[in-house]
């Protein structure tokens, strides 16, 4: 076999669907193309007939972001920018970062204060952005990067940004593509609320395309104290576990709410509680070690399981982040089954239970 090998990323993969033009460079950290897994235990328990994952934790930077972040950042560089900058929390940060640093570009990124997981800050710092611990949550910080890039010489990468938008959607097309069809449901949590209104723009789009036959019910899960969609109000002082979706002001909150009334589906609130239960089960049932706020979909799927608001069918839960992002969280909430031993062999079985 010869040949050149296959072209990579979501510029090169998605061209014809995306906002590029002849001078956008065709940068790649080898985003998308991501797996989608059968469900092994969860699905049995939810009594759906088909349950999928989308691993969007293998992304490059170990989430969802890059998909977006590489259209963002293309296109910064084909309007001349020599800087990005950002609000996060987290994710979105090390995702600027990489690609900054795969660019040549600098990386402001603003983070609130003591709430970034810690493999997030590793990454950002890694990658050399320049750091700025806000005193305040991610609204704030939002609020002041677009404040700032309202009059100055830098490409704001927030999802507020349409190209960001535009590279996240792909992943809809992936899934049309992989299972011949759109799913009954797709199952995804909600911060910024970006994501949701890109997957629901590809769905749009592969049914106009005639990638598709029809469109999937949006269910979108927020955590209960970081919760302004389904309490319908901005929430001042959002709190949760999933430091990924502490957002009291989303960005996309009607993008969001159009996904779900278009779509026939529905945007629901799960428990700090809840969201630690799944992200056990996914790790402990599935093999698939995620961030808490990862792990919010498949709570709510859960939920409505229970409340006898599932309909079956085919469904599709997006994994939006790593595990490995917020170790801390996991050794906070997972006591490791561990023993000592002695370095002899009567030792090793005994701790092993041999
Ligand atoms: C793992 O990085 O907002 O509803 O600044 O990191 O599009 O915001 C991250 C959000 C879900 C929610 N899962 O997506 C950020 C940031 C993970 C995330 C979300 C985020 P949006």
């Amino acid at each position: 076999m010869s040949g050149a090998p296959r072209p990579r990323g979501v510029l090169a993969r998605w061209e014809a669907v995306l906002p590029l033009t002849p001078r956008t460079p065709r940068i790649t950290l080898g985003e998308g193309d991501t797996p989608l897994v059968r469900s092994a235990a969860i699905e049995r328990e939810l009594g759906l007939d088909e349950l999928w994952f989308k691993l969007e934790s293998c992304n490059p930077t170990g989430s969802f972001k890059d998909r977006g972040m590489v259209v963002a950042a293309a296109r910064a560089i084909e309007r001349g920018a020599e800087s990005l900058l950002c609000a996060s929390t987290g994710n979105t940060s090390a995702s600027a970062a990489a690609y900054a640093a795969r660019c040549g570009l600098r990386a402001g990124i603003l983070v609130p204060r003591g709430r970034v997981a810690a493999g997030k800050l590793a990454q950002a710092a890694a990658f050399g952005a320049r750091i700025v611990e806000i005193e305040g949550g991610f609204d704030d910080a939002l609020r002041l990067a677009r404040e700032l890039a309202a009059n100055r010489p830098v490409a704001l990468v927030n999802s507020v940004n349409p190209d960001r938008i535009e590279g996240q959607k792909t992943a809809a097309f992936e899934i049309c593509e992989e299972l011949g069809d759109a799913p009954d449901a797709l199952a995804i949590p909600v911060g910024n609320a970006g994501n949701v209104t890109a997957y629901w723009k590809g769905f749009r789009e592969c049914a106009e395309l005639d990638r598709a036959s029809r469109h999937p019910r949006m269910l979108g899960f927020q955590a209960a104290g970081a919760a302004p969609i389904v309490r319908g109000a901005p929430v001042a002082e959002p709190r949760t576990v999933a430091t990924a979706i502490r957002i009291g002001n989303p960005a996309s909150w009607r993008g969001a709410t159009d996904a779900r009334d278009e779509s026939g589906g529905a945007i629901e609130a799960v428990s700090d509680e809840e969201i630690l239960d799944a992200w056990r089960l996914l790790a402990r049932a599935e093999g698939l070690f995620v961030e808490p706020a990862s792990a919010a979909g498949v709570a709510g799927l859960r939920k409505l399981a229970r409340e006898g608001g599932l309909r079956g069918g085919r469904v599709v839960a997006v994994l939006t982040g790593s595990g490995l992002k917020d170790p801390e969280t996991a050794r906070e909430h997972c006591a490791p089954d561990m023993a000592a031993a002695p370095a002899t062999l009567e030792g090793v079985e005994r701790a092993l239970g041999l």
